[in-house]
Parts: structure tokens; C-alpha cells; sequence
């Protein structure tokens, strides 16, 4: 069992943590208690004021900050300071005036950090604050001093669609509004949601290396889960929250939902990280699988060595550690399939083929001789090889085709596919992005080879897609970080892939082009070009080496 030390939870309350009798049931209390026993850093992140929220600090005991406000406040229950307050404009006064003297049933709730204020008492106004167990000051607008934190507007649940109408009418430009929950509308400092106080978290609390699960249900939620590295609703959470999560969990705030959440970070991490034989055996074999590489493109006197190496840690783990195959069963019905979207890289893709026992390794050597069975690009009736490639930009659409498949199947299959970064300039993936999205195909990993280098340059240089991560995110894929030459890293990353319900996981690599044979790495004159004797042998001489050591 991994240590809970840098995984943070942080949950909305109402409707998400507390269900509609406003106390924490004794299951979510007895996990949060565990979660955090265990290391995990525990926080909350609410639209209530600390008067509204302290009976619930008081009982979960957050260790680490807490966000405020709807995120106008961060603040630090353990040391009891505010770290972070963004508070109205001048014009808040004007505005609520106004709105108080259009709606004659409206309330308007004002917190500071000293207290909380209520201009006018409704029975929404008195119920909530019943609720919250909070003892108003009562003022009218002009009367409380500057400070406000937000304004919230109570009312009727069939008059809400009025009062929005009204605000949106008035196109007020001096704050952010957002409903909070059927009966509150909220003005709020300009850009300060849950999600901009999540990201200043980071680095406010140190916990830029933590990772971040966040649990919410409503549309102010929505900017908290996005900044998140894991997001996590309700069964009761709005559609527009459901259709962003990467999990959506079976129970709903009234059924302990935030211990379903618990149990599956915690059942997560229970996969032991890698050993460390594993670990160097799975080195030994890339080092064997860049070898093949360098034989395979040697003897053709052509293909493409520089992105082929960048990919060798990443198949290895695929077909070594992860993926279910059969060399004897190369067609399998049940096997994960990978498609080679950037199809120029067959040489690795033969070369671990022909390692895991598909077809014999000297089959490398006839590397694109006319009449030989491995040709420059792989097809698809090479054992192994899952589909065809190498006309950049399609092969990431047949995963989504085989992956879509999968799921009118009900097949317990995953489809992997390696995409270059430069490939990615093509229209065609990002087309096939938007597909995966719509289609919401949590049985696809599309991993980017992130190495900089295109055919004849460098991608800065070529033709940008940077940012890669952010744009595979705009597109609703859930997105991991890896390193493509650590296995730890790897083995971390498909672990986490493998742990995202409802939506297609990107995983992007930063890799170097070339790894492994020094004068290979991170030249774009290796794209496409075959070394000679001389280099062949000082290529071989360096693997050498390097498996040597691995299996001294
Ligand atoms: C549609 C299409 N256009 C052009 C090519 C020629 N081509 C082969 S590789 C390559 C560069 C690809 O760069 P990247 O995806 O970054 O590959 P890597 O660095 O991983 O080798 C190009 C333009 C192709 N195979 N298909
Ligand atoms: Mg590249």
C-alpha cells in the first residue's frame, strides 16, 4: 500500500459531501477520518462562510487549508489564518441595492471575514441560516463595511429563472455570478471561482507535486473539477457536471458518495509500485527491443531510427507488463489491441513483436527487402500488428473505430495508440479526438511521443501543437503527464489510465528522439535515415554496453 502523503481530496459540501439533512453520515466521516490517518491531505472547498462552515471543519478536521467563498477565500483551519481573500469592488453596494429593490422576495447575505451580514430576512434568508447555524448582523447595503466577499441572493426556486433573466439583462460587469444551488444566486469577486483558488492552492500550500482529487455537483464546481488532476461527482450532480468528470461515482450525497471516492483513491494506489527487478528487466528488454532497431533499419539501409527509440520503454511496458496478448494467438478476440498511428516507427514496433515471440527476431534483418514480410510501415498481416499505418493522422481514427467496437461489444478489450508530435499537426486527430469525446471511449489511450523533432525540424520550428496537454483536455480527454524513459513514471501513468471511467485518456511523453544511442539522441538528421557500418557498430556497441550493466 502506497502512502496517502501526496494525495489531497477536496470536496464541495452541499450536495456533494452533505446530503439533504445537512449532516455528514457516520460512513464519509469514518473515511475521511481513515483517509486521513493515512497521510492523505483532507480539505473542503464550499461556497459558505467560515460561520457556515466550521461545524463541519470542527468535525472532518481538514489538515490542510480550506477554500471559501466559492473561492474568493482560502483559508487555514490548523493555523486559523486567512491565506488568500479576493474581496468585491465598491460598485458590490450598488448592485445589491438595486437587485433588493427589484425583487421584494429576494434576500441578500454579505460575508466578511468578521461575520456575516443580511440585508432584508426572507424565509429562504432565515431557513439558511438556520441551516448553517449562523447568527446574521443585520444591516442594509450601504451600512456594511467594504470587505465583502460575496453577495448571495436567496429566493424562491420557481423565481430563479426571473432573477437570472434580470442579471443577464443588466450585463453587470464589476463581478462574476453563478447559481449555486436551486434557491442561491451568487455575485462574486471577477475570477475568483473554486478552480482559480485550487490553482493559487498549489502554490499558496505547497502542493504543486500533490495529487489533486476534487469532488463537486453543481456548475460552480465546474472550474474546481478542470483544475483538477482527478475529478469526481455525485450520481446527483448536474449533467453539465456529470459530462466532465473522470469518475462518476455510483452514489449520491444522500448514499456516502465521498466514501465510494475514498475507496477508490485508496484502492488505486493499493497496486504496489513496480520492483525493482521488474523494473531492470523491463529496461534489459528495451535495450534488446533498440537493438532490433538499430539491426532492422542497418540491413534496409532505410527507415526511420530516431522516432522508433523514443517509443521503445513505452511498447515494452505495453507488451511486457501490460497489454493482454498471446504470441500463439496473434488474432485473439479478447486482446488489447495497439495501433502504431505514427506508422513510420514500425523498425520498434517489429522489433518488440518479433522479442515477445509474434515471429522470429531474424525476420528484423529483411527489414523492407522487396518480398520480405516486415515492410516499412506496419500491415496488418504481420502477426501483431493490429491494424496498418503510416499515413500520419489515421491511425488514431481505427482506434477509435476498434474502441467503439469494443464498447457495442461490451468487450473487456483497451485500445493503445502512439501517435507522433508532430503527427499531430494533422486535422484527422483532433477530429478523431472530438469522436472518442462524443463517444466517451474510456477504452482508448492515445499516447503522444512527445520528443520536439519532426521529419526536418523541431515542432517550435515546424509547426507548433503545443499545448499538447491542454488542448487533448479542451477536447474532454482526461490527461497524464509521462516520462517516456522511466518505468516508474510509465507504470504510473497506465495505472492512472486505467483507473479513468466515461472518458479517453491522453497520455503524453516527453521522450527523447534517438534514446539510447548517443549520437541518435535528439538530432532530427536520425528522422529518416539508416547508419552506416561504422555507426551501425558503435550504435550496437553502446546497447551493448548498457545491457550489460542492466544484466550484470
Ligand atoms: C499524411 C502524412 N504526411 C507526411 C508523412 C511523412 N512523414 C513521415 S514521418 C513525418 C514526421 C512526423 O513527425 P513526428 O510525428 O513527430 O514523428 P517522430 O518524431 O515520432 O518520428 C512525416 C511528415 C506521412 N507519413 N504521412
Ligand atoms: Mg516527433
Amino acid at each position: 500500500m502506497q502512502s496517502l502523503e501526496n494525495i489531497m481530496l477536496i470536496t464541495d459540501l452541499d450536495g456533494t459531501l452533505l446530503p439533504s439533512s445537512k449532516e455528514i453520515s457516520a460512513a464519509d466521516a469514518a473515511a475521511i477520518s481513515q483517509f486521513r490517518a493515512k497521510g492523505g491531505k483532507f480539505a473542503i472547498a464550499t461556497g459558505r462562510t467560515l460561520q457556515a462552515a466550521q461545524r463541519y471543519i470542527n468535525k472532518l478536521k481538514p489538515n490542510i487549508p480550506v477554500i471559501l467563498f466559492n473561492g474568493a477565500a482560502i483559508y487555514d483551519p490548523v493555523s486559523e489564518k486567512w491565506l488568500y481573500t479576493e474581496k468585491l469592488p465598491a460598485d458590490a453596494v450598488a448592485v445589491t441595492r438595486q437587485v433588493l429593490d427589484a425583487f421584494p422576495d429576494v434576500s441578500a447575505e454579505i460575508p466578511r471575514t468578521d461575520g456575516t451580514y443580511v440585508a432584508r430576512m426572507t424565509p429562504y434568508e432565515k431557513e439558511h441560516l438556520e441551516i448553517c447555524q449562523v447568527e446574521p448582523i443585520l444591516a442594509e447595503p450601504e451600512e456594511i463595511p467594504e470587505g465583502w466577499l460575496k453577495v448571495l441572493f436567496a429566493i424562491a426556486p420557481e423565481r430563479m429563472p426571473d432573477l437570472i433573466a434580470y442579471f443577464a439583462a443588466q450585463n453587470w460587469d464589476c463581478a462574476d455570478f453563478v447559481q449555486s444551488e436551486a434557491r442561491f444566486y451568487e455575485m462574486l469577486p471577477k475570477g475568483a471561482t473554486k478552480g482559480s483558488a485550487l490553482r493559487l492552492y498549489r502554490t499558496l500550500c505547497g502542493a504543486e507535486n500533490w495529487k489533486i482529487t476534487a469532488a463537486g455537483d453543481f456548475d460552480n464546481d465546474l472550474e474546481m473539477l478542470r483544475a483538477a488532476d482527478i475529478s469526481a461527482c455525485p450520481s446527483n450532480a448536474q449533467p453539465c457536471v456529470k459530462k466532465i468528470v473522470d469518475i462518476q461515482l455510483t452514489q449520491s450525497c444522500e448514499t456516502n458518495a465521498i466514501a465510494e471516492l475514498i475507496h477508490h483513491i485508496t484502492k488505486s494506489l493499493e497496486v504496489h509500485s513496480m520492483d525493482e527487478m521488474t523494473k531492470k528487466q523491463l529496461q534489459a528488454t528495451a535495450c534488446r527491443i533498440r537493438m532490433g532497431v538499430v539491426e532492422g533499419t542497418y540491413h534496409a539501409k532505410s527507415g526511420h531510427p530516431g522516432g522508433s527509440l523514443s517509443i521503445c520503454d513505452t511498447l515494452t511496458y505495453l507488451y511486457f507488463a501490460k497489454m493482454h496478448v498471446d504470441p500463439k494467438q496473434p488474432e485473439m478476440a479478447d486482446r488489447d489491441r495497439l495501433v502504431l498511428s505514427k506508422g513510420h516507427c514500425a523498425p520498434a514496433l517489429y522489433s518488440t513483436l518479433a522479442e515477445r515471440g509474434f515471429f522470429p527476431k531474424e525476420e528484423l534483418k529483411s527489414l523492407r527487402h522487396i518480398g520480405a514480410m516486415l515492410q516499412g510501415h506496419p500491415c496488418i498481416h504481420i502477426p501483431g500488428v493490429d491494424m496498418s499505418s503510416g499515413s500520419l493522422g489515421q491511425g488514431i481514427s481505427a482506434a477509435c473505430g476498434m474502441a467503439l467496437a469494443g464498447k457495442l461489444d461490451s468487450a473487456s478489450y483497451k485500445v493503445y495508440t502512439i501517435l507522433g508530435d508532430g503527427e499531430i499537426e494533422e486535422g484527422q486527430v483532433w477530429e478523431a479526438a472530438m469522436f472518442a469525446n462524443q463517444y466517451h471511449l474510456d477504452n482508448l489511450v492515445a499516447i503522444v511521443d512527445n520528443n520536439g523533432l519532426q521529419i526536418d525540424g523541431k515542432l517550435s520550428e515546424v509547426c507548433s501543437p503545443e499545448p499538447i496537454p491542454e488542448k487533448f483536455e479542451a477536447f474532454g480527454w482526461h490527461v497524464i503527464r509521462m516520462d517516456a524513459h522511466d518505468f516508474d513514471s510509465i507504470d504510473a501513468a497506465m495505472q492512472e489510465a486505467e483507473s479513468i471511467v466515461g472518458k479517453p485518456v491522453a497520455i503524453i511523453q516527453k521522450s527523447v528522439k534517438g534514446k539510447g544511442v548517443s549520437f541518435m539522441e535528439n538530432q532530427v538528421g536520425w528522422h529518416g535515415k539508416a547508419p552506416n557500418q561504422a555507426e551501425y557498430e558503435q550504435a550496437m556497441a553502446e546497447l551493448t554496453a548498457q545491457l550489460k550493466e542492466l544484466e550484470g
